[in-house]
């Protein structure tokens, strides 16, 4: 077919593909959810509803998109790692950010009223995306570490904020005072002294953020069948093996998990 004369324009689009064999993560995060959160009435400092919200639109990306083998999230943010080997859109930058952003944020729009029930939508939230490749998979392992100690040291700190602000009636001034040049163990003091918590029972999803992975679930089914020579047809219960995004909320600083489910840094992925 003959080209027109504006074809020579497609030469102006830049190339942004990937380098081979390096993971490849993506990272969204909610723009001004500070103001997001407090028009919508979030608890703080976690608010269960947002936080399953944001696994719910993961767990769809996962689905929707290819090659995702592990996901991340903690607070307005989620991280997919794309496997290694992935050819998806020839490995181009920005087909991976634009799909991964976009499918999250129409989740997000589309299944807020399942968990925010009575809480209406004020306005459309929007969500930033980047992206950063990963040569070895003790650098991907690092990276995530990194994620999971940042929602460590956050929610530390807002539980023990928002403690004092709510329960001791400090303002968000005089806590932020309290607790400035405090470590990690005066903030576990604060807790369990002075309102007796202990930190390390407070809920895992908090502590941890949320992990996802594919992990192989037997399903019972009950399926209608017609025997050859009977005239009704029987139900009868079939096991299935399916493979489904799974939350988990546990440690993936340490070895434990990587040995527990070597499949995810498996060479061929
Ligand atoms: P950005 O990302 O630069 O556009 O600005 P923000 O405001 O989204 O800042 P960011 O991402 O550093 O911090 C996340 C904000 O979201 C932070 O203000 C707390 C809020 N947020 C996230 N999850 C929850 C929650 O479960 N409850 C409450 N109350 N707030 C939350
Ligand atoms: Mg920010
Ligand atoms: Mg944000
Ligand atoms: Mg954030
Ligand atoms: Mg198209």
């Amino acid at each position: 077919m003959a080209k027109s004369k504006f074809e020579y324009v497609r030469d102006f689009e830049a190339d942004d593909t990937v380098l081979p064999n390096c993971w490849i993560v993506v990272r969204l995060d909610g723009r001004n959810f500070h103001r997001f959160s407090e028009q919508h009435e979030f608890k703080k400092p976690n608010d269960d509803r947002a936080l399953h919200l944001m696994t719910k639109c993961a767990q769809t990306v996962m689905q929707e998109l290819e090659d995702i083998a592990i996901a991340y999230g903690q607070s307005d943010e989620y991280s997919f790692v794309f496997k290694k080997k992935s050819r998806w859109f020839k490995r181009r930058a920005s087909k991976f950010m634009t799909h991964v952003v976009s499918q999250f944020s129409s989740s997000y729009v589309f299944y807020w009223k399942d968990y925010f029930k009575d809480q209406q939508l004020l306005y459309p939230p929007g969500f930033d995306g980047r992206i950063v490749l990963y040569p070895s998979n003790q650098n991907l392992k690092d990276y995530l570490s990194w994620r999971q100690a940042d929602c460590h040291i956050n929610n530390l700190y807002n539980t023990v904020f928002w403690m004092l602000v709510q329960r001791s009636g400090l303002t968000p001034v005089q806590a932020q005072e309290r607790l400035r040049g405090t470590l990690a163990g005066d903030k576990n003091e604060i807790l369990f002294s002075e309102f007796n918590i202990n930190y390390n029972n407070e809920p895992l999803m908090y502590r941890k953020g949320t992990v996802l992975i594919w992990q192989k679930v037997n399903e019972v089914i009950t399926k209608k069948i017609k025997l050859p020579k009977e005239e009704e047809e029987k139900e009868v219960e079939v096991t299935r093996t399916k493979t489904k995004v799974v939350p988990l909320h546990c440690d993936i600083i340490g070895d434990q998990f990587w040995e527990e489910y070597p499949e995810i840094l498996a060479e061929d992925s």
